[in-house]
């Protein structure tokens, strides 16, 4: 009782309510970046030569219309590494080419070596068919039930843990670790590809070491411990996007993974999905899912702090039937805003879940995800919020003159239109225009020092 009644003194006093604002991802000027896009693509997994829907059109809507300014991009071990021992150059080449269609627009470029169910051969996507194990059991797991749940397939479960008992067979995390290096040297030298999400949703493979902690804490760590540095010693500019096991903490239940550390250099994002069971399983978002949503930020906030990491939200989806799926879509948006963190949201693909219908036409979802955030900020970004319903944006930054780069903030033309109205307050001198081409507001202060407050509104 006495606690309950601490907590809502708390409460009152705004003492718990205020969310953690986490490590703040920065650009090669200083600035703190803010990163909103989608996973593009969910299709890629499984499509004729892996390559998402895209077109260099949809990109450049994404960057002026939307106002967007990054991007989650699926690669796979298979399509790099098809055959043991030889590269796919071909698939490696449209992966750059994409790649740059993004980063030529100053958007920038998460790479996500991404892995469903394992890997072809046994599952969905992911590892190559020569990197499967097999057993003699087969398909025990109804198709209808959660694609997820394929991982408790035996030939799945074998292949998962041959792959994480490194000694069992060390060519397995060996060539995976190599295909990233691939990866690494494909891409190294464009300064919008921003860093690497080393693995999709690890999954542990046997669900009882993996719920209680021991795959994170063994299989998962040790894997890290060989990736990083091996990743670091090419490569100590871009960020690492780790993530923790997939399986219940996208539900909300708390990870088991140690403090994972950078070498050389400490550029680490933790990159945990968002899956309320709702989404999944059925059912409308409902009271006790709000409650899950509040408990699964608090884990994630209690990780991120213990990691010492910024917090990129790697991805969230839901189909736009969903009874109130707006205003799970705002609670979820409203809470990375809040901490000053970062989202992908899953995925781009037409159709389904995604912010745009098959003609390509915007989705419900769309006017969900299009919101004014601040894509880099000179100085210390205090707090931001964009009231979605009024299309009001407010924010509040300390300048820095030491930063020779204007803050930007995004401002989405296809939601608030060609002519918007801004407010810059708290500097004596400043310069403030609006960059149509780019869907920017740039504010330039020369003040050492200033308090600013920006608003933006139709
Ligand atoms: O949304 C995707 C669904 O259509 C596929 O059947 C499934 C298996 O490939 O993957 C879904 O995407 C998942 C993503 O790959 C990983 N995180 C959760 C996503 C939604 O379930």
């Amino acid at each position: 009782m006495k606690k309950i009644v601490a907590v809502w003194i708390a409460t009152v006093l705004g003492v718990v309510a205020d969310a953690q604002v986490v490590a703040p991802i920065r650009d090669a000027y200083g600035r703190t970046v803010i990163l909103h896009g989608l996973n593009t693509a969910g299709g890629a997994k499984n499509s004729p030569g892996h390559q998402p829907w895209i077109q260099e059109k949809d990109v450049e809507r994404e960057h002026r219309d939307l106002g967007w300014n990054a991007v989650r991009y699926l690669v796979f071990w298979g399509a790099i590494e098809p055959k043991k021992d030889s590269f796919d150059e071909a698939y490696l080449a449209k992966v750059r080419e994409r790649v740059k269609w993004y980063t030529d627009r100053g958007m920038y470029v998460i790479i996500d070596m991404h892995q469903d169910v394992y890997g072809y051969g046994v599952g969905d996507n992911g590892a190559p068919e020569w990197a499967a194990t097999y057993t003699r059991i087969k398909n025990l797991i109804p198709d209808k039930w959660p694609w997820w749940m394929q991982n408790m397939e035996p030939k799945v479960i074998h292949s998962f843990v041959t792959f994480w008992k490194y000694k069992k067979r060390k060519e397995l995390q060996d060539h995976y670790i190599r295909s990233w290096l691939r990866v690494v040297d494909l891409l190294r030298d464009d300064p919008y590809v921003i860093g690497y999400d080393l693995m999709n949703e690890p999954h542990g493979g046997k669900v009882i070491k993996t719920l209680a902690g021991g795959f994170e804490r063994q299989w998962l760590t040790a894997m890290y411990k060989r990736l990083i540095p091996a990743i670091r010693r090419e490569d100590t500019m871009r960020y690492i996007f780790f993530e923790p096991r997939s399986f219940g903490t996208n539900f909300g239940m708390p990870s088991h993974l140690p403090k994972v550390n950078d070498t050389i250099v400490h550029k680490m994002v933790y990159a945990p999905h968002c899956y309320m069971k709702f989404v999944d399983i059925g059912g409308d978002y409902k009271p006790k899912d709000k409650k899950s949503l509040a408990k699964w930020f608090r884990r994630r906030d209690r990780e991120t702090q213990m990691q010492q990491s910024s917090l990129l939200l790697g991805e969230f989806g839901l189909s736009s039937q969903k009874k109130d799926f707006d205003k799970y879509t705002q609670d979820i948006l409203a809470g990375m805003d809040q901490r000053q963190a970062s989202w992908t949201y899953w995925s781009g693909d037409p159709g389904g879940w995604g912010p745009l219908n098959r003609d390509l036409t915007p989705s419900p979802m769309m006017w969900q995800l299009l919101r004014v955030f601040p894509t880099a900020v000179a100085g210390q970004l205090v707090s931001f919020h964009f009231d979605p319903a009024a299309k009001i944006f407010e924010m509040e930054y300390i300048s820095d003159d030491s930063i020779k780069a204007p803050t930007l903030i995004s401002v989405p033309r296809l939601s608030m239109g060609d002519t918007y109205h801004w407010t810059v307050s708290g500097a004596e001198h400043y310069i403030a225009s609006r960059d149509a081409a780019n869907n920017n507001l740039q504010i330039m202060v020369s003040d050492p020092h200033a308090r600013i407050r920006v608003t933006i509104r139709p």
